[in-house]
């Protein structure tokens, strides 16, 4: 049987339970997925010689790296080739990229520095997404940035974010997509603090400060990011996800963001994608794979994956949950793990789509859940794979695994020529 052949059985399939393919394909074909330009490169970026610092950590050395604009920009042009669906491009501001010698230090970052950024999404005929860089950096001090003692410090922060705004609204006017512009520190202690209500005092006014900074609320989606520890700051976080809830929810125009690797490990974001969308108009999501802590190892199309594109799907909010990746794993081909992660969360949205929701809904309601629980067993089983394999085939991607032999090749001709 043809691939074709093959989609128009699994159609019929999918019609007896009133699923309609087709309209599940176009749909998804039109909703972004933002693409995290930093697992190119291990989360490093191009401004600073120094390593990944600040409660995340990237572990592995695998060969091949992109350590220039133009061997990331490579990169993540492949990634798009292997990958279907609709795309934003995420940055974060330590990709700036200076030319012809200057330099500009973080509080002085200006839309110049970006411009080979919109040069590149638009053509990808996408949109971006910007994150501040409050790590990796000297003028973090003694961990902190935003919510630092010490008001040099914390001004220099304050600055930075004040100039990723006005660098979000240059990514949104020249793409005309809008931007969300993710806020997350890794400030906290590592041992039991003296302190708590300070730090998260200054924390709240210095997002105010920044979030001061004039902006378009149609163009520029700024959101907090909260967490439940870092590497090295395990006592205290002070962006919890309390102080990120209660903060977007008393700020105007200031959304929150849920990454799903920064809960306890027995905690769902999926059961939370829906207790969010009783109170927000629109929040933001971090999609990740927590090994059993804050690993970030790359998404699959596994059992909590699915769950939380489900909530979303189900509960019509693709357009109220901004969706971005965030995974970064240095131990594999680099392009292989960035695309598995892409597509696996294409996977689980197509998978979304095609369950008869509305149906199983009605069984919950009508308390038949043994049946609820059989028709959602049986729903695995259905052909998803050819569903999937036609999506990618009308997104012009390969369908099935040979998208790795893409994978293999790029590496023999150019990651493995790479110093
Ligand atoms: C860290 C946060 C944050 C980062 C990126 C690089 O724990 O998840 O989102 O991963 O900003
Ligand atoms: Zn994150």
């Amino acid at each position: 049987m043809t691939q074709q052949e093959r989609y128009a059985q699994a159609k019929e399939r999918y019609a007896a339970v009133g699923v309609d393919a087709d309209q599940a394909m176009e749909k998804l074909k039109t909703v972004p997925v933002s693409l995290h330009c930093w697992q190119g490169d291990d989360v490093i970026g191009f401004d600073h010689d120094g390593p990944l610092t600040g409660g995340i950590q990237t572990t592995g050395n695998y060969p091949g790296k992109a350590s220039t604009p133009e061997e990331l920009f490579a990169d993540m042009e492949k990634v798009l080739e292997l990958t279907p669906g609709k795309k934003k491009i995420n940055v974060h501001a330590c990709y700036a990229i200076f030319e012809g010698g200057e330099s500009a230090d973080r509080d002085q970052l200006q839309p110049k520095h970006f411009a080979r950024w919109v040069e590149f999404a638009k053509k990808h005929h996408a949109g971006l997404d910007f994150n501040p860089t409050f790590f990796s950096h000297e003028k973090v001090k003694d961990g902190l940035t935003l919510s630092s003692p010490d008001e040099q410090t914390r001004r220099f922060w304050i600055d930075h974010g004040k100039a990723c705004i006005r660098i979000s609204q240059y990514f949104a006017e020249e793409t005309g997509v809008p931007c969300v512009m993710n806020i997350w520190t890794g400030d906290g202690y590592k041992d039991i603090p003296a302190d708590r209500l300070g730090p998260r005092m200054r924390y709240k006014d210095s997002i105010e400060q920044i979030l001061s900074e004039p902006f378009d609320k149609k163009l520029v989606k700024p959101c907090v990011e909260s967490k439940v520890f870092g590497i090295g700051v395990e006592s205290y976080t002070v962006g919890s996800a309390e102080f990120a809830l209660n903060f977007a929810a008393l700020h105007d125009g200031c959304m929150p963001l849920m990454d799903n690797g920064h809960y306890h490990p027995t905690e769902m974001v999926s059961d939370k994608i829906p207790a969010l969308l009783c109170f927000y108009p629109e929040f933001a999501l971090h999609i990740t794979r927590p090994v059993r802590w804050d690993s970030d190892h790359v998404v699959l199309f596994d059992d909590e994956t699915r769950e939380m594109a489900k909530e979303i799907v189900r509960s019509d909010a693709l357009d109220r949950v901004y969706m971005a990746l965030d995974y970064f794993d240095a131990g594999i081909n680099r392009i292989g793990a960035w695309t598995v992660g892409f597509r696996s969360w294409q996977k689980a949205l197509l998978n979304a789509m095609l369950l008869p929701n509305e149906k199983l809904k009605q069984l919950q309601d009508e308390n038949r859940l043994s049946e609820l629980m059989v028709w959602q067993e049986e729903l695995k089983s259905f052909p998803f794979g050819d569903v999937w394999e036609e999506y990618c085939r009308q997104c012009g991607v390969p369908a099935d695994i040979s998208w790795f032999d893409e994978v293999k090749k790029y590496e023999a001709e150019v990651l493995s020529k790479r110093g």
